[in-house]
């Protein structure tokens, strides 16, 4: 499968959904134009990364969230979607009405060939604070704004190929990685918002794209899986967003990785018979794991 990832650059607070999705569009031609069969687009793809900010207007908050999927500004990408026959794969926030409630997550999604969504991801690694922080150049209002989500870490079929997803921080936690692994994903689809500034712990934003990196590497090596991500890139009103979306082998190895911090298209040819060179060997799961050594992962 001929994958491709979709950098963006930044999204600025008045730029309209429409907008954005006129970028994505343009973005899955070209991928399409490169023979892609799937194309990953970034965590909060519809938007400016919004928990840099204290809302505490609640009809503003909730302007940034999406109550339907596919919506009026999204339903064009889903054409597309099924006029070329390219799957995607999107993050955006996601607004669900319950007995009055309104619960909000962090979601990402994966729609298939026939603009079918086929998988669905509620980010379960939700960081950053759910307080103003004073002292902070920029809010990371995350735990304000999502709920821990609720869907597990599920792993589907998208066009016969074992998929799962992962959101941002979800990537640097192994147990994410292996929840997706012990399912037997061949795939595995990453989009992510990645500050290069860091105010709690600033003497580590050297490492920033080192960290990156490292995680998505390891992840993809220590499970066997293909993986892609896809940033939001650039500065982004005023604060600087990682670039280095990238494509990497179950082996580890980097095969793609994005030069610019602006909307960029990157594509890699991925065999998927290439997973078993490592889940038939090193991590020969049924062979080699030791679930009943490891209770205190899950029992602390
Ligand atoms: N962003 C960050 C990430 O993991 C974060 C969160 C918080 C990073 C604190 C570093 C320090 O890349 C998202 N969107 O999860």
């Amino acid at each position: 499968m001929i994958i491709a990832v979709a950098q963006m650059g930044p999204v600025a607070r008045s730029e309209t959904r429409s907008s954005v999705v006129e970028r994505l569009r343009a973005m899955m031609a070209t991928a399409h134009g490169r023979g892609a069969e799937l194309v990953v687009f970034p965590e909060l793809a519809l938007t400016t990364f919004f928990p840099r900010w204290l809302i505490e207007d609640r009809d503003e908050l909730l302007s940034y969230y999406e109550r339907n999927m596919p919506n009026n500004d999204v339903q064009p990408l889903f054409d597309d979607a099924r006029r070329l026959g390219v799957a995607f794969s999107i993050g955006y926030a996601e607004l669900v009405a319950c007995d009055g409630q309104e619960v909000l997550y962090n979601t990402y999604i994966t729609v298939d060939r026939r603009g079918i969504i086929v998988g669905k991801y509620r980010k379960i690694h939700v960081p950053g604070h759910s307080e103003f922080e004073f002292e902070r150049e920029f809010q990371h209002l995350e735990k304000r704004y999502f709920a821990v989500g609720d869907l597990g870490f599920p792993v589907f079929e998208l066009h016969g190929i074992r998929t799962g997803m992962l959101i941002c921080n979800d990537r640097r936690w192994p147990e994410a990685w292996r929840s997706l692994g012990v399912q037997n994903a061949n795939l595995v689809c990453v989009g992510y918002n990645t500050t290069m500034h860091n105010p709690e712990i600033a003497q580590h934003d050297h490492l920033v794209p080192f960290h990156h990196l490292l995680s998505m590497q390891a992840g993809a090596y220590q499970n066997g899986v293909w993986a892609a991500a896809a940033g939001k890139a650039g500065i982004e009103e005023g604060a600087k967003l990682l670039n280095l979306s990238c494509i990497v082998a179950p082996t580890g190895e980097v095969v793609a990785v994005t030069s610019t911090f602006g909307d960029e298209v990157i594509t890699a040819d991925c065999d998927m018979a290439r997973c078993a060179e490592i889940r038939g060997n090193i991590f020969d799961f049924a062979k080699h794991r030791r679930p009943e050594k490891y209770g205190l992962i899950t029992q602390s």
